[in-house]
């Protein structure tokens, strides 16, 4: 239960306290709780004048960047994010899990903002998402090794937020910094190792903010490119959600701490494709890209009447294993899988931790003749 707004007022006594009830407040004011401008696969690309590894910041300093480790700002985030009124919930949508395609010119630039919105995961089921642009899980980026990634993150909300990019070998004081509202952090970076990768808000507790939608994946190419596919991005979440309150679920911190969810996921909304699955031809060879944002559960990620043909154990097309059935890909980790779809059919792609199944992270794969 929130305390009423003088109550909080009357509190404002220490810098943490403070960033609890800024975050709170803010979210009754109209417009703060942040605009929908997500895009699935669509990375942007107007972000410009960084320099080199994690040097750079931007913004009103005032000693407020401080690294994850050691901030001590986020400790009011367990109370999850709140309904924000006036800002109608993102309407129902299939994520698309394709691939997004290489930038051309060896360079990714992503100029990101951290934003409060409310997303229907399901018919019946809106949340009160903290996310990277607007979307859940956020937009997949897709480069190869070596390519540049410049990215900036600007912080639209009131609770701090910041980025760690698992394919990113940089100092995380530096470049993994929470940012407040209003200032921004830039970073450049080069990937060394070709894989799928998490991304997330890495600010405190890193729990709240992974849980209530700041992840995403980053996939990367091998320079010398792997067997011609139909490549799919699949991001699997766990859902830890408080009652419905005003038509929208917040985040619930201690369910998370629990680890009982309410749905687990394969790209932010349970079964979405049972409901439109994943459709190829037949002959053709399917990659899936997989990420496990959890953020505490492995993904057991297996498909019903196929077996893997090669996945990789890292660094494709490197460490290559055959012949298998599941494999457990590690909250935090990512896997490549692929398979060849030699028969027609319908296949369903399942977490085979089947409590988890059962809860959502299962769809279909249709092999069409
Ligand atoms: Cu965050």
């Amino acid at each position: 239960m929130l305390p009423d707004e003088p109550q909080l007022l009357s509190q404002l006594s220490t810098r943490r306290s403070f960033m609890a009830k800024a975050g709170m407040l803010s979210l009754a004011i109209p417009g703060v709780g942040g605009a929908l401008i997500g895009c699935a696969d669509k990375p942007e690309s107007d972000a410009a004048g960084r320099t080199e590894r994690g040097e750079q910041e931007r913004g009103d300093d005032e000693g407020m960047h401080q690294s994850n480790a050691s901030s001590r700002l986020d400790t009011a985030l367990p109370r999850g994010a709140r309904p924000s009124s006036g800002t109608p919930p993102v309407a129902f949508h299939r994520f698309s899990p394709e691939l997004p395609p290489l930038p051309t010119d060896g360079r990714v630039r992503l100029n990101w903002h951290a934003r409060e919105t409310q997303i229907r995961i399901s018919e019946t089921t809106t949340v009160a998402a903290w996310t990277f642009e607007g979307e859940l899980p956020g937009p997949a980026v897709h480069c190869r090794v070596g390519d540049t990634v410049e990215f900036t993150l600007t912080n639209d909300v009131d609770v701090p937020h910041s980025m760690d990019f698992h394919a990113a070998q940089i100092d995380p004081k530096t470049a993994f910094r929470s940012v407040m509202k209003g200032q921004s952090v830039s970073y450049t970076f080069r990937p060394r190792f070709a894989g799928a990768f998490m991304y997330h808000c890495g600010s405190a507790p890193v729990l709240m903010h992974i849980g209530a939608g700041m992840h995403g994946a980053i996939i990367v190419q091998p320079r010398e490119g792997l067997p011609p596919a139909r490549e799919f991005v699949l991001v699997q979440q766990e859902f830890y959600l408080k009652e419905e309150r005003a038509g929208v679920r917040e985040f619930d911190f201690q369910k998370m701490l629990n680890g009982l969810p309410d749905f687990v996921t394969f790209n932010g909304r349970p079964n979405q494709y049972v409901a439109a699955p994943i459709k190829v031809k037949v002959g053709e060879r399917v990659r899936f890209w997989v990420v496990n944002a959890g953020p505490s559960h492995p993904c057991n990620f297996h498909v019903v009447g196929e077996q893997f043909d090669t996945m990789y154990l890292g660094a494709p097309p490197g460490s290559p294993i055959r012949g298998v059935q599941t494999w457990a890909v590690a909250p935090g980790g990512g896997m490549v899988f692929d398979l060849l779809c030699d028969v027609p059919g319908e296949f369903p792609f399942v977490n085979h931790g089947f409590g988890h199944g059962q809860k959502g992270g299962i769809g279909f794969l249709v092999v069409e003749p």
